[in-house]
């Protein structure tokens, strides 16, 4: 039976407002499929949600945190009541696989656990003065309105780490999806507003980039937004970052990876072709976490290779709804920017793990796969294998099923690798030697480390975030996005009656040392 088209807008508070021009989003692994209409909205209605919000946080940040962390607990339960139908409207609009998709709706759920008790903490301190009758604390106080703009791979699980702790603290989030994920978007909203959270406070803005640049340039100037997520591509977020900058507004931002896999020659090489095939392909290589690059040590290198790439041929590719180790592109537009990077497949190379790279279709089949091809977006999985320091492949993020292998003939060679680029998102290690997975953890740039596991996957309590042109060192998640999501207040009480001058006014022990000379 076809499915519904769903017909979007954006909500300023809670109301579908009209856009400037429509499109629309295909599913990715069923094209004939037209999964939403969207109004997209231009950079005014942008900057009106942003001053639509700073009343309302007002209101929201009067409500004490622990009725906020009630709201926020009963969101995960209506995501829970709700998790089946979520993760099938993620797989019917970005393609990812259901069962990676239900996994993505559990990440909401978690985070939204997790937080529902930090309504009874968000701790502060008690500080002892140099003063008698002085009382000094600290308060973690909401930093205002957070715009927020996410990509669409991971479509309702990145937007809950940025939404989730924002409104327990005590902000107005004005969140604009990926243009191409929109109904996963609209979905959330209306769970949130199903919460009891107030409309006003989560203004949902579905915009193109360049309108949303405009209306945050906008709203920046104007002071109605004091902190800025952002999840995407390196090059966004060098530009939202200098934005920020101009106006002393810190983002939050959490770019790209070319996240290294080392393989060392005491590995347990199955282990490690296990987490290669996870991390290089699942999610089709479009995570921020996906394995960037496999630097594997020259001992074991054509081992590896030839056991990684078996794996890959054997792997289930095709139909989302099935069993598969991927499905199609996230869209049109990743399937574009994934193919130009075939195009630095240089002839020093080895291309290895299908009989083709590219468009998997009835002329460039791919045996086993799952489904029609012809039917969406799907690309054959691609190992290269010679790459070295000077290649683009190794040098940039691909986004999508391409496995860059390098070798290594020693561990610093290794390490070196692992951090060349100039990205440090995530990392990981195969071996057995403690002494070396250590060693591999203080030297590796990145922010994130797995030792004998994939480079994706992290969980949802964990610091999350890198460093480098993987971010600025911001970190969302667990108790470590709280600094993103609140400031610091310090307050000083003087119960003394008079004025206690710090610094001047302090008892000192005396001493009886002379220094007169
Ligand atoms: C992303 O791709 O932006 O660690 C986030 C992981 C997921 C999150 C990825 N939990 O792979």
């Amino acid at each position: 039976m076809p499915q519904q088209t769903l017909e979007l807008a954006s909500r300023i508070d809670g109301e579908p407002v009209a856009g400037v021009r429509t499109i629309e989003n295909p599913n990715p692994a069923q094209l004939d499929d037209t999964v939403s209409r969207v109004d997209l909205a231009d950079a005014a209605t942008f900057a009106r949600a942003c001053e639509r919000a700073v009343d309302s946080q007002r209101a929201w940040s009067a409500t004490p945190a622990p009725v906020r962390g009630a709201a926020i607990g009963d969101l995960g339960r209506i995501v829970t009541a709700n998790k089946e139908a979520l993760a099938a409207l993620v797989t019917r609009e970005i393609g990812k696989p259901y069962q990676e998709a239900l996994g993505e709706v559990q990440e909401v759920i978690d985070t939204c656990v997790f937080f529902a008790a930090e309504g009874r903490r968000l701790y502060g301190m008690t500080v002892p003065s140099e003063m008698p009758d002085k009382q000094l604390f600290t308060f973690r106080r909401p930093v205002g309105v957070m715009a927020v703009i996410t990509a669409g791979n991971f479509p309702i699980a990145v937007p809950s780490w940025y939404l989730v702790p924002a409104l327990l603290a005590g902000n107005a989030v004005v969140w604009k999806p990926a243009e191409y994920a929109p109904a996963i978007a609209d979905a959330f909203a209306r769970c949130i507003a199903a919460a009891g959270i107030p409309a006003s406070a989560v203004q949902l803005v579905q915009a193109d980039g360049q309108a949303t640049s405009d209306g945050l340039e906008r709203a920046l100037s104007a002071g109605h937004v004091q902190k800025v997520g952002f999840t995407g591509s390196s090059a966004v977020g060098r530009s939202i970052a200098a934005m920020c900058g101009e106006h002393l507004v810190a983002p939050t931002l959490e770019l790209g990876g070319k996240n290294p896999l080392l393989v060392l020659p005491d590995a347990d090489l199955d282990l490690a072709v296990e987490g290669a095939l996870f991390s290089g392909f699942g999610t089709a290589g479009q995570r921020c976490t996906s394995l960037g690059v496999a630097i594997v040590h020259e001992q074991v290198h054509d081992e590896f290779l030839t056991r990684f790439t078996a794996a890959v041929e054997e792997a289930a590719v095709g139909d989302p709804m099935r069993s598969v180790l991927y499905g199609p592109m996230l869209s049109q537009r990743f399937a574009d920017g994934f193919e130009r990077w075939l195009e630095h497949i240089e002839p020093h190379h080895r291309v290895s793990g299908s009989s083709a790279v590219g468009r998997i279709t009835a002329e460039s089949p791919r045996a086993g796969f799952v489904g029609d091809p012809d039917a969406g977006i799907f690309e054959h999985p691609t190992i290269v294998a010679g790459v070295t320091e000077d290649d683009l492949l190794y040098r940039e993020e691909t986004f999508g099923p391409i496995v860059p292998v390098a070798t290594a003939g020693s561990f610093d060679e290794a390490l070196h690798l692992a951090n060349a680029h100039g990205y440090g998102l995530s990392s990981a290690i195969y071996t057995r030697d403690a002494s070396a997975a250590f060693r591999f953890a203080e030297g590796v740039t990145a922010g994130m480390v797995s030792i004998n596991n994939s480079t994706s996957g992290a969980e949802a309590h964990l610091p999350f975030g890198g460093n480098g042109k993987s971010g600025n060192g911001a970190r969302q998640s667990g108790v470590w996005v709280l600094d993103q999501v609140t400031r610091w207040q310090s307050v000083n009480w003087d119960h003394s009656g008079k004025l206690q001058k710090a610094q001047m006014d302090v008892a000192t022990v005396p001493a009886d040392l002379d220094f007169r000379v």
